[in-house]
Order: C-alpha cells, then sequence, then structure tokens
C-alpha cells in the first residue's frame, strides 16, 4: 500500500472521517456556492439535517446538467483566484463540462492517482510510459501528477503516433504504462507487426481506464504486452483518473479511495440507495475538494460495491467493472441492452477476439442492431452461434457480421466509440 494508514484504517474510523468530510463539505456548498444552496432548499434539507452516513440520502443529487446549467464555474466555492487548473471533459453534444481544481484539490488528485499506480504495481523509480491524452482531458496531467508524487519518472508520450509509442518503449525501458485497454490492444498489435515479443520490451504493468474492458482484454493485453493489467476508473466531475484502482496481485475489482470519494449505489429508476452487492448507478461524493465538491453526483455508470473480504489488508471497498453507462442504454425493440452485455457474451464463447462494433440502424419503426465481431475463423457456424447465443443470454435479436482481423475501428490513443448510431440520421 502507498499509504497504509489511510488504505487499511479501521472502518468505524473511516466511517466517522467519511461522516466528518461530508458535513463540512455541505457546510461549505450551502455558504459558498448559490445553486447548491438553491437545491438544498428545493429538497427542504440544510446542512444540518446530515447527521449520520444514512442521512445523506435526502439530499439532492447533482447531475451532469447541473454542471452545464452553471456552466463554466458556477458550482465553484472558492474564489476565482485560488483556483491553479482547469480541466474539461468533452462529452457528446452542446457545451463541454469544465471542472476547476484548487492547491488543495491537485495534491487530493496527486495522492490518489500515486495510490492507484502504487496498487497497479508502480514503485519508486520505475519508468512510467504515460499514453492518456495530455491537455483539457484529465487522464495524461492527472496520471502525471500521481506519477510524480509516487516517484516515476514520467514519459508523457500522450495518446497517438503508435509507431513512436512502440520506439520509445524499446528506447527508454519503462516498466509501467497507462493508456486505454483499447489502445493497449493497438500498442500490442503494433509490437507484434513489428516482429517483436514481450521479452523484447521492459513492461510489467498496465493501468487501463478510461473505458470499460472485460477479461478478454485484460487476457490479450497481458499476453501482447507482458504486462499484469488493472483497471483504473474515475471521472472529471469528480477528480479524474484515481478514484479506484485495482491491485495487481489480486484484480478482483478497484479500490475506492473511500477517504476521498464517498460511493453509494443506487438504483437507477428510484434513486433509492442499494446495499453492497448489489448493482446499480454509482453515485459519488467527492468530501475533499475543496474548489468544485461535487455532492451526490450521479456517474451514470452501473456497477456494484464487492461485498466481502479481500487478499490485501484494505479496508476501504471494491467496486466492479463498469458493467455500462445508463445513457449507453439501446433500447432494442423494448429490450434494455448495454454494449458491455454483447460483449460479455462474446467473451463466453471464447472464439471472437475483443474487437467489436455496434451498428445501430432503423427501417421503418423498426430498430435494428448489426454486431460486427472480428475473427479469423469466419463460418456461417460461428454467426449463427452469436446470434443465437445473444438471443438466449441477453434477449434480444441481432444481426451479426464476421470481419476479418483489423478492419474495426481502433483507438487513436483516446476512448474508442463501440457504437455508431445510424437511427435519427434517416
Ligand atoms: O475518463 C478519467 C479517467 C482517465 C479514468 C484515465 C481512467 C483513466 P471522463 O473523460 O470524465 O474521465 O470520463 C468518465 O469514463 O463516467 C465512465 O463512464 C468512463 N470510465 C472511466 N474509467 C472507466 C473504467 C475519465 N475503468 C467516464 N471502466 C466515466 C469503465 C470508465 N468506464
Amino acid at each position: 500500500m502507498f499509504q497504509p494508514d489511510r488504505e487499511a484504517m479501521p472502518i468505524p474510523e473511516l466511517r466517522a472521517l467519511q461522516l466528518r468530510q461530508l458535513q463540512a463539505m455541505v457546510h461549505r456548498q450551502y455558504e459558498h456556492a448559490a445553486p447548491y444552496r438553491r437545491k438544498f432548499q428545493d429538497a427542504g434539507v440544510t446542512p444540518d439535517d446530515l447527521r449520520s452516513l444514512g442521512d445523506l440520502s435526502r439530499f439532492p443529487f447533482t447531475r451532469k446538467t447541473d454542471l452545464r446549467d452553471n456552466y463554466p464555474l458556477g458550482l465553484t466555492s472558492v474564489p476565482a483566484g485560488a483556483l491553479r487548473r482547469i480541466h474539461a471533459s468533452s462529452g457528446t453534444s452542446g457545451k463541454p463540462t469544465v471542472v476547476a481544481y484548487d492547491d488543495n484539490d491537485m495534491n487530493v488528485f496527486a495522492e490518489v492517482v500515486a495510490r492507484s499506480l502504487y496498487a497497479a504495481g508502480g514503485r519508486p523509480g520505475m519508468v512510467f510510459h504515460n499514453a492518456y491524452g495530455y491537455g483539457l482531458f484529465t487522464g495524461g496531467l492527472g496520471t502525471d501528477g500521481g506519477g510524480r508524487r509516487l516517484g516515476l519518472c514520467t514519459v508523457p508520450v500522450s495518446g497517438g503516433g503508435t509507431e513512436r509509442q512502440v520506439q520509445l518503449i524499446e528506447d527508454l525501458s519503462p516498466e509501467i504504462i497507462a493508456c486505454t485497454p483499447s489502445y493497449a490492444l493497438v500498442l500490442a498489435e503494433a509490437l507484434r507487426a513489428r516482429g517483436m515479443t514481450p521479452d523484447d520490451i521492459s513492461l510489467r504493468y498496465a493501468v487501463l481506464g478510461a473505458e470499460p474492458w472485460t477479461d478478454k482484454t485484460r487476457r490479450e493485453v497481458e499476453a501482447g504486452l507482458g504486462v499484469k493489467a488493472t483497471n483504473i476508473y474515475g471521472l472529471s466531475e469528480v477528480i479524474g483518473p484515481g478514484v479506484s484502482n485495482e491491485d495487481a496481485a489480486e484484480q478482483q475489482g478497484s479500490y475506492l479511495w473511500e477517504d476521498h470519494f464517498y460511493p453509494e449505489i443506487v438504483d437507477p429508476d428510484t434513486g433509492a440507495v442499494l446495499p453492497d452487492g448489489e448493482w446499480g448507478v454509482l453515485v459519488l461524493s467527492s468530501m475533499t475538494r475543496t474548489a468544485m465538491p461535487i455532492l451526490r453526483y450521479w456517474t451514470g455508470d452501473i456497477t456494484r460495491l464487492i461485498p466481502g473480504d479481500n487478499a490485501t489488508g484494505r479496508t476501504m471497498r471494491r467496486m466492479d467493472g463498469i458493467r455500462g453507462r445508463s445513457d449507453d442504454l439501446i433500447i432494442l425493440r423494448g429490450v434494455n441492452v448495454y454494449p458491455t452485455q454483447l460483449e460479455a457474451v462474446l467473451v463466453g464463447m471464447g472464439q471472437a477476439s475483443p474487437h467489436y462494433h455496434v451498428i445501430l440502424t432503423r427501417t421503418g419503426l423498426m430498430d435494428d442492431l448489426t454486431l460486427q465481431v472480428e475473427t479469423d475463423t469466419e463460418s456461417a457456424a460461428l454467426r449463427d452461434e452469436i446470434t443465437r447465443q445473444i438471443k438466449v443470454q441477453v434477449g434480444v435479436s441481432v444481426k451479426c457480421e464476421l470481419c476479418v482481423p483489423g478492419s474495426l475501428p481502433r483507438s487513436e490513443g483516446g476512448k474508442l466509440r463501440r457504437v455508431t448510431d445510424l437511427r435519427s440520421a434517416r
């Protein structure tokens, strides 16, 4: 552990700390951020109503629309002169979501990312190949700050330029790499294309996140780059990368740094808080942020908190891999489908590669889903079996197209779009 006194804090102490921090946070917001004060008033609560962690459920959620409505900096609770960094996430439409950090926030960011990189296998003195995008996206600069806190030597290569990335990996001997899982697959393919094997490079650990991925991808990346791959999760609104990370020796869910981020899992329809173990929407409160702390942020990400003991001695809870986003949901002829459910079927069948793409079209009133899957073994039998398994396991009829390896879209360094929606284009 990077900070054993924190990561393995006795649970009663941790709960008391969380309550104190949440209380301080809602007071600050009430006093210094007018939009929160109005939201609290509309919900009929005051900061003094937060007497136990259970009382948190009486407080309103914050949603992406709250950030948009208060664009750019309406939710900040410190004077503008105290801000030290702005990040933004592009979003799919309209204005970007802007998030602001003061000195304290930069410090929290570096600490949680350092913990994450340590859990992922990083140790002081290692060379760190950082292929997350640098710039407004939180991925590059966020992991950079954490790498520095941990004592890594960072190569800030950013996304793209795959040939140059492979060359730098050969020349600078990094032991740890961070990038999106889809880009890690691209790097593994590029290595193979050069006739190289994992033994020819020095990498040992990969820290992958910013988009959903499966165990199949984990195995491909681990075999292709010769690494142990762990999942890093986070989002700009809450901080960026480093809300949670798996432990490389365990790889069973990501430790959520609960002394900074208070997690709840809620029912996507009713917003009711669900017990540990149940799947629902992850809601996060960034308790220790000061510039733009966010209360009960509705991430839209579907996951669960994993109940039971872990193998590392940490007391903080782990979250499972993200099953989908509530806004990625495809409603196909009345059936709810997440792209990751389709991927899970492919993974279960074992034959298809992790490269797939979903195309949505509409003929008349009917929506159709075409699942494109790369495979070496092009056969009508495999295609029919994929269609059948999806019907059985997910409950929808889809069309399946088998494609030759290398033909589907690849990550260009950033997040990979898995779904092309042509329904409204008509
Ligand atoms: O993607 C922060 C980040 C950078 C995380 C680098 C990990 C590594 P945003 O651009 O604001 O921030 O996007 C956040 O990406 O709500 C999830 O839907 C998705 N996401 C992030 N990490 C994971 C992950 C960064 N490990 C949104 N698994 C989140 C699945 C992820 N989805």
